[in-house]
């Protein structure tokens, strides 16, 4: 038995590669977080969608807050144990009727990173559900290893470089469908993607990317946030956070991983 999670589902979590759903915040809550991107959107004339996608969390200190909300870190905790880091953030917005879509790939190939041990947690501020484009994963993708990826850059493909897993299985697609509030959880190598939103509303989630404190970085020393527990092997450095909404510090470094991203480099 873990913090929140029964021996069922931790056992489940290790054979599906994922888990959903789960409640972080109330209704209400999810819909301030929501209203506080369209705030983003209105002060900086930017799309959410795009603007906020490596390390979205530098943008806000309630995004750093949410990042360490207790409901979520339990629950993640239970499945990667009690010191963890929070590597990266990315916010995933679909308009109404939107196209974009996120092709089939792994977390993990973004990461540089071993072993092979982090967990993406998704937390809806919207409905999120198969008519809006939710989240799909593929059940037990997670133990195949290191899948391969080619870049299809392909119109309305919500990942910038377009990495896409050949040979999906889509038999095994699995929709996780969420209320605002709840959160969804994935291995970082659980091949996931999502269709576009043929809805009236906009969908919006925020992943958390988190991983246990003995995860290395095999492009030397990057950036992290410790937010649960002790960091006993000082494998990363202490993030800069913003002291306010659009801190133009972290902005520039938003600006600039994202740069990174975009050119092929993925040192984050
Ligand atoms: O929100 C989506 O549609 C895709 C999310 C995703 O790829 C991720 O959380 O890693």
């Amino acid at each position: 038995m873990g913090k929140r999670l029964t021996s069922e589902q931790i056992l489940k979590f290790k054979e599906d590669g994922y888990i959903a759903p789960c409640r972080a915040v109330s209704d209400r809550e999810a819909g301030e977080y929501f209203r506080r991107i369209e705030a983003f959107e209105e002060r900086t004339g930017l799309p959410a969608e795009g603007s906020l996608k490596i390390k979205a969390h530098l943008s806000s200190p309630w995004m750093v807050d949410l990042a360490c909300n207790p409901g979520i870190l339990d629950v993640v905790e239970d499945l990667i144990g009690p010191n963890i880091l929070l590597f990266r953030s990315s916010l995933f917005a679909k308009n109404a009727h939107d196209p974009g879509f996120v092709s089939w790939h792994q977390d993990s190939l973004y990461y540089g990173q071993v072993p092979s041990a982090c967990v993406t947690a998704w937390v809806a501020f919207t409905d999120s559900h198969p008519g809006n484009g939710c989240l799909r994963v593929i059940r037990g993708s997670h133990l195949d290893g290191n899948r391969e990826h080619e870049e299809r850059k392909v119109p309305n493909n919500l990942l910038a470089r377009g990495h896409t897993v050949i040979d999906v299985n889509e038999d095994d697609a699995v929709d996780l469908t969420l209320r605002p509030g709840e959160f969804s959880v994935h291995h970082e190598r659980t091949v996931h993607g999502s269709m576009p939103n043929t809805s009236d509303g906009r969908r919006i989630g925020l992943a958390f990317f988190y991983g246990p404190t003995h995860v290395s970085s095999v492009r030397g020393r990057r950036n992290a946030v410790l937010v649960r527990g002790v960091d006993e092997y000082n494998h990363w450095d202490k993030e800069p956070l913003p002291r306010y909404d659009l801190d133009p510090v972290t902005m520039a470094d938003l600006g600039h991983v994202f740069k990174r991203y975009e050119a092929g480099e993925f040192k984050l």
